[in-house]
């Protein structure tokens, strides 16, 4: 394990060099550190897609990069760049504008483009990040390029033909329609080349695996292996999820387990840095990670008249980098203090943002997973759950939403949430999983549980 590095976990990876950190420290997806307080904003353009995964419902948003069996309402180029400028202004704390769907952004690549221009003749302070199934990536490396995109990710899902043919029903490719491994091997084809020119351009790359049990469990080490080799900085692992409609549906198929999902995490870990607090969001997502106001801000909630201001921004940006310099002194504090044997913890804590322990556990809509001990603190896992508390739309079956929550949460030591209900309470320590009620910054709360101080608010 080691401790919180900014960028996604590091060991024997690339090194992080000036201009890289420049290029992570404020990407919510790039930076583990970055993501609980830098929000990104996705825009909807890219309604078309030009390859047919079998995970894929196309009725939804593009799976790649998004959460299953959602669908995003399409904006043009012109609402697209008027809504970023109405959302950057009212949220200061957004230093990333992406496009990842609802198709693929290279299959649309004029209203993906236009967009971005859009958007740059009025603000200057925002990143560019786009999410490709890789296709017609080679072609678009140079305007990418142009446009000041620094951010790409793919979907690389396999590197080898025989199994790519089980994950793709087709690829649309120069005017022609190709099925099984046919299909599978133009796509990595291009997928890798794309991954090397873009690298080779000062391109930041991530790449997202879709981890599908039975299909590509087994050759994901040999997928980080390769895109390492070209230059990735990142590798996604993501979880299927089975969509209704989809190929894989029909035909059964299941997500991984939580232990399918660290057996792999484990084999690729050495190859590349691993993103472990992905949130599989939206491609209309706005806000934190892991936080969902795409319904708050639509279009036509939007003011007429909308203004950034460059200031504000930076004032924002400043509180930021100081909220998130007393999140890694915590982590250091940590390994300084720790003398002889301390204590290895699992966690799971309710958080709805900025680093700090402040969602109710009947509210929570996922779990962050850290592990902790005098070797530091590691973010390792996002769990969704079912909310609990509904309130008046509660659904009447809470006993089997907290049964599954505690199967979820049956690996941790704790729970640490800023209110919880007698009844969970008692059944989560039932099942030992120890409850604390606390409000306060994650790292530090962590980091006094480490030295086995006794925290308020649990019970024993
Ligand atoms: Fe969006 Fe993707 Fe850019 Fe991030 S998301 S286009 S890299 S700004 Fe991030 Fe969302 Fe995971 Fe994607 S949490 S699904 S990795
Ligand atoms: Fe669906 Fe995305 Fe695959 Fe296209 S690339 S088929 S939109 S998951």
């Amino acid at each position: 394990m080691t401790a919180c590095k900014g960028a996604c976990q590091s060991s024997s990876r690339r090194e992080i060099t000036p201009e890289i950190a420049s290029l992570v420290h404020d990407h919510p997806c790039y930076s583990e550190e970055a993501h609980y307080h830098y929000a990104r904003m996705h825009l909807a353009v890219a309604p078309a897609c030009n390859i047919q995964c079998r995970y894929c419902n196309r009725l939804y948003d593009c799976v790649n990069e998004s959460r299953p069996g959602v669908t995003s309402e399409v904006l043009s180029p012109e609402e697209a760049a008027r809504k970023t400028i109405a959302v950057v202004g009212h949220m200061p704390h957004v230093s990333v504008v992406g496009i990842a769907g609802p198709g693929d952004p290279l299959a649309n690549p004029e209203k993906t483009f236009r967009t971005f221009e859009l958007i740059r003749e009025k603000i200057s302070d925002v990143r560019f990040c786009l999410s490709t199934n890789g296709l017609a990536l080679p072609e678009h490396v140079d305007r990418l390029k142009a446009l000041g995109i620094h951010h790409v990710t793919i979907t690389i899902n396999a590197v080898d033909p025989q199994m790519g043919k089980d994950v793709y029903q087709w690829v649309h490719f120069d005017h022609k329609r190709y099925t099984g491994a046919d299909a599978a091997a133009i796509l990595i084809e291009r997928q890798l080349l794309g991954l090397q020119a873009l690298t080779d351009n000062g391109i930041l790359c991530k790449v997202n695996s879709v981890l599908i049990p039975g299909i590509n469990d087994s050759h994901l080490a040999e997928v980080s292996r390769e895109v390492r080799s070209r230059g990735a900085f990142l590798h996604n692992i993501m979880p299927l999820i089975v969509v209704q409609g989809a190929d894989y549906a029909a035909h059964g198929f299941r997500g991984p387990t939580l232990a399918e999902r660290k057996r792999v995490e484990e084999q690729c870990g050495g190859e590349v840095r691993l993103m472990h607090h992905c949130r599989q969001c939206r491609s209309d997502a706005l806000g934190l990670l892991g936080e969902d106001l795409a319904t708050e801000l639509t279009l036509e909630k939007l003011p007429e008249e909308v203004v950034s201001s460059p200031e504000l921004r930076q004032r924002a940006r400043e509180e930021i980098e100081a909220d998130i310099r007393k999140i890694r002194l915590a982590g250091e504090g940590l390994k300084r203090t720790a003398c002889g044997e301390t204590q290895r913890i699992v966690a799971a804590v309710a958080s709805k943002g900025h680093g700090v322990i402040n969602e109710h556990f009947g509210h929570a809509r996922e779990f962050l997973i850290y592990e902790a001990s005098s070797a530091g603190i590691e973010l390792v896992q996002v769990r969704k759950v079912d909310q609990y508390c509904r309130g008046s739309e509660s659904c009447g079956d809470e006993e089997t939403l907290l049964a599954d929550i505690v199967v979820m949460l049956s690996d941790c030591q704790y729970v640490l949430c800023s209110r919880i209900g007698p009844d969970p309470r008692r059944y989560l320590e039932q099942k030992g999983i120890r409850c604390i009620e606390v409000y306060d910054s994650i790292h530090d709360v962590l980091a006094r549980l480490v030295h086995g101080e006794e925290l308020y608010g649990g019970s024993n």
